[in-house]
């Protein structure tokens, strides 16, 4: 057996670059000084923030983006806890993040060292994984073990802690294995009878979720769909999956489509409240995950193939295919006449600038590959209304768990992923507060995004519902006009404030010919209430 030497650190590193990974994110503790030594040594990309919910969100962005492990080195304690939040998003997402977090010194547990926590039963409800390595000779397999675990589908992120003297300490230890993902088989009785009621549907709609992204199976989506001639919407990280173009690509005719579906294949996403709960009237449902584990129990389907997506939506194409040429032409009907009132919306004159507006200035200035990242209430509402994606793994949004916060950390693993593509924050004004400090690792880091805030002053999202349900509001003001572009500038980077709507496009222009962070800070009108019939159920 051949070993390699060196402390937990450099085990540790060795592990992460034989499954591929390519950076760390972290904020600095000693309990992971190691850590650092072993990148410093091998010269490997540490990118390092001001609050370790922005590593961990960073972190998850790489995965989601990339599909390879994106980990966060934390320092014990404080520095896990601050993490959950990140891991719970990724645990929501299925993204494939490692936390990698420092601990007390096991020899003199209970002792009282500083930061001494048990983290392993706080994150394990939100893990797919979560251990402390024991000694130092297991830590390339525990990181093996650990990344393994987080890719194999249905993926989601992992912890491994190393008390104190395992990350110290010096010795040898296997050389570190490369990971292996095993396929889930599908089982082809089942995907036959997806085939056959999806194939004799007369009016079949689609809809593709992020794990078509994350299971590299866009291609395969578009191919079933086109076989079958059935109309495609998409929601996370699926949106684009088909581009916008494509005859059979459909966005903003979704309530005609599912009051009028008999057939509903949601694809790699869950039955949650993003899709009412998987009911659609009478419309009988076929599910299609990437584990069985996934497989909706809170609602009956007609057929629900588990396992790998590709092979799942190959069995589809092959299955019988039935005209619907008729129903195609009356969503796209449908598509075309909301498409027409977006329009006017977006490019619609008021003297308090709609969020409408903002997109449509935007959408003049987006390459057709980048990433859009949503960060906040209303305002990414209207971000997913308005924008189309036009490929799939573009458009990051938090997702189920829906945790403000996310901006900065995405933009980050975003930025270093694509260093060349246009990268651009959407947030409320509102969840600025939770990540906006983080400017200053970007700027530090020079890692330059186009950050445009919705700047209404108030938490949209709860202030007009709960003025809905009560009549009042509290808790639901932030200051008015707030100059968060100055913010920017203080951190090192530039930004400027607008609230004339002609002034939208050559702001934008400016922000991404920056090189630097910049912040768009648009006031927008709070009397705006976003059409929503569902806030909490
Ligand atoms: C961490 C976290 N805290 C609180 C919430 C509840 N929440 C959801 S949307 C929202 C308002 C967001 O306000 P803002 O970012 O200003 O966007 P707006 O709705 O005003 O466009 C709040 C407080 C949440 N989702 N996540
Ligand atoms: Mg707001």
């Amino acid at each position: 057996m051949t070993t390699i030497e060196g402390h937990g650190g450099t085990l540790a590193l060795r592990a992460l670059q034989k499954a591929g990974v390519k950076e760390l994110f972290t904020l600095s503790g000693g309990h992971i000084f190691p850590l650092y030594d072993a990148a410093h040594e091998a010269g490997f990309p540490l990118y390092d923030v001001r609050h370790e919910q922005t590593a961990v969100f960073a972190a998850e962005a790489v995965a989601k983006l990339t599909r390879r492990p994106g980990v966060a080195a934390l320092t014990a304690g404080p520095g896990v806890t601050n993490g959950v939040s990140g891991l719970t998003s990724a645990y929501f997402n299925a993204a494939p993040v490692l936390v990698l977090g420092g601990r007390a010194p096991a020899f003199r547990w209970g002792s009282g060292s500083l930061q001494e926590i048990d983290h392993v039963p706080i994150v394990q409800s939100i893990t797919k994984h979560a251990a402390t390595v024991g000694a130092l000779e297991d830590v390339p397999t525990a990181v093996r073990h650990a990344i393994e675990a987080s890719l194999t589908p249905h993926r989601g992120p992992s912890f491994l802690d190393f008390p104190l003297e395992v990350m110290f300490s010096t010795g040898e230890a296997p050389e570190p294995q490369a990971p292996t993902v095993d396929i889930i088989e599908p089982d082809p009785g089942e995907v036959a009878k997806a085939a056959e009621i999806l194939g004799n549907a007369e009016r079949p709609v689609i809809i593709a979720g992020s794990d078509v992204y994350a299971s590299d199976a866009a291609g395969a989506l578009k191919e079933a769909a086109e076989a079958l001639g059935v109309p495609v919407f998409a929601n996370g990280m699926g949106r684009g999956v088909l581009p916008p173009e494509h005859p059979l690509a459909f966005a903003k005719a979704r309530r005609a489509a599912l009051s009028g579906a008999d057939v509903v294949a949601v694809v790699g996403t869950p039955l949650d409240f993003r899709l009412s709960f998987g009911d659609f009237g009478s419309a009988r449902v076929v599910h299609i995950v990437d584990a069985p584990s996934q497989r909706a129990q809170h609602v009956s389907v007609a057929a629900s193939p588990a396992g790998d997506l590709r092979q799942i939506l190959l069995g589809l194409s092959q299955g019988v295919r039935r005209e619907h040429a008729d129903w195609v032409s009356k969503l796209r009907e449908a598509e075309n006449a909301a498409a027409d009132k977006h329009a006017a919306e977006m490019a619609a004159e008021t003297e308090l600038i709609k969020p409408a507006r903002v997109y449509g200035e935007l959408r003049k200035v987006l390459d057709r590959d980048a990433i859009t990242i949503g960060d906040g209430g209303d305002f990414v509402s209207y971000a997913g209304r308005y924008l189309e994606p036009a490929m799939p793994g573009t458009w990051l949004d938090p997702g189920p768990y829906g945790c403000l916060g996310t901006g900065m950390g995405y933009a980050m693993g975003a930025r270093v992923t694509h260093p060349d593509r246009q990268i651009c924050v959407l947030m409320g004004d509102g969840a600025a507060g939770f990540s906006l400090m983080d400017v200053e690792s970007l700027v530090r880091q020079q890692l330059p995004v186009v950050i445009v805030v919705g700047n209404n002053g108030i938490w949209g999202l709860e202030k007009h519902p709960m003025r809905a349900m009560y009549g009042y509001d509290v808790a639901a003001d932030l200051q008015p006009g707030l100059r968060y572009d100055t913010v920017v500038q203080a951190l090192g980077g530039a930004g400027e404030t607008v609230s004339r709507a002609a002034d939208l496009g050559p702001a934008l222009r400016r922000a991404f010919d920056a090189g630097v962070p910049y912040l768009v800070n648009v006031l927008t009108d709070p009397d705006d209430v976003y059409p929503r019939s569902a806030n909490l159920a």
